[in-house]
């Protein structure tokens, strides 16, 4: 039976539902993820425990359209194509030799994460705040390899290609397809943009996109395509399916006619990691406020945590220097009040230029790009 919304929103992640022979990453770990959905495996992170500022591998949310594809290290070619001077067939030790490798700290946070909030209800996997992560990614700067292809001069996009693919039903596909993304040649060359083939210092797991995957630092995870194994540099934009009929939202009005366009770069936002959504708290004593903050390609300004439902607001210390690309830990140190009853908190996050969160959903954003503020319910005992 399916876990009403609420059950769902309420459900606390202790051990995952899925056996450990189904976890694609080995062993179920202990302080558990989500099963968001069985097949394909997608597994939201166990956000309300997350400490560290590194989230660890086996902890990290799983987000799969299709069944993790079958790549073997030894026959694996990365093919570029396209609008391109020189085409190239790379097996996987040509390309680490196409320039020294890079370790990089980069946050990829799904575009749905936090749709178990929206009202009304919408389709799509429903994420509470576990799909983010934070993790040191190995690998060469994307921009080496389209060097050495030379795109030409009318290029304007970078399609990435996984592996993965099938059919979806509604809207239908003209029969399997599978999963890619493009992003604009001016984003593909900047140096958050990666071809890795490490996480937190080891090889990529299957589920993570073994034996390549892309990190695109900045966008939401859709762009950080794994199992690649084809780049097509194009002379147009493109319209597949991962662009226009999902993840996309109508950011535009042309001529006043609303226009679809792909979901992009990552917005400010900051969460509540503890106390628990549902939690409650002693009444009387002093309690860490504890979270998390990002801002996609910009560094994060400041956090602001309020503890009467949004009356007033206060800034929160932040546990590093932010910098762009990944998040920062947060904390406000809570007086809570004598009387036990129900309180909200809430938090919101700017970034470095001093752009925040929106305060309600704006639902020409669809289900995606969800940064508007979400109430934490806690109850002071
Ligand atoms: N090939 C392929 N790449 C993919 C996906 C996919 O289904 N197939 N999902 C994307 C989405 S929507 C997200 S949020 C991220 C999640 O990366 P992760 O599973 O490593 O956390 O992968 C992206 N890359
Ligand atoms: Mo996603």
């Amino acid at each position: 039976m399916r876990p009403t919304r609420r059950q769902a929103l309420l459900t606390v992640p202790a051990v995952a539902a899925a056996s450990a022979a189904a976890h694609p990453d080995g062993p179920t770990p202990a302080r558990g993820l989500t099963v968001r959905m069985a097949d394909p495996l997608n597994l939201e992170g166990p956000f309300a425990e997350q400490t560290a500022t590194r989230t660890p591998t086996e902890e990290f949310f799983v987000r799969s359209h299709f069944a993790v594809p079958n790549l073997d290290e030894a026959t694996f070619v990365l093919e570029v194509t396209g609008a391109v001077e020189t085409p190239l067939k790379l097996t996987l030790g040509e390309l680490k030799a196409v320039a020294a490798a890079e370790k990089k700290e980069i946050t990829l946070e799904c575009a749905g994460n936090g749709r178990v909030f929206l009202t009304p209800a919408t389709r799509g996997l429903q994420w509470q705040f576990g799909a983010i992560g934070n993790a040191e990614w190995t690998g060469i700067p994307l921009a080496e390899v389209l060097k050495k292809a030379k795109p030409r001069s009318a290029a304007v996009e970078v399609i990435l290609v996984g592996a993965d693919k099938g059919a979806i039903a509604d809207p239908a596909t003209p029969g399997p397809i599978h999963f890619d993304r493009s992003i604009s040649i001016e984003k593909a060359v900047q140096p958050e943009c990666l071809l890795a083939w490490g996480m937190n210092g080891k090889p990529l797991t299957p589920g993570h996109g073994f034996p390549l995957r892309t990190v695109i630092g900045g966008y939401y995870g859709m762009a950080s395509v794994k199992w690649l194994t084809k780049i097509v540099v194009t002379d147009k934009p493109y319209d597949g399916f991962w662009q226009t009929f999902d993840y996309s939202q109508y950011e535009r009005r042309d001529g006043g006619l609303a226009t679809l366009v792909p979901v992009g770069p990552m917005q400010p936002k900051a969460q509540i990691a503890r106390p628990a959504y549902g939690g409650s708290v002693p009444a009387g004593e002093n309690v860490a406020i504890a979270g998390f903050g990002w801002a996609g390609e910009k560094a994060v300004g400041r956090v602001e945590v309020s503890t009467d439902g949004g009356k007033s607001w206060a800034a929160a210390a932040l546990g590093e220097k932010p910098a762009p690309l990944r998040w920062v830990p947060w904390s406000f140190e809570w007086a809570v009040p004598k009387t036990p009853g129900p309180a909200t908190l809430l938090c919101r996050c700017f970034d470095a230029a001093g752009k925040g969160q929106p305060e309600k959903r704006d639902p020409d954003r669809r289900t995606y790009t969800i940064n508007h503020l979400i109430p934490v319910p806690v109850t002071i005992t």
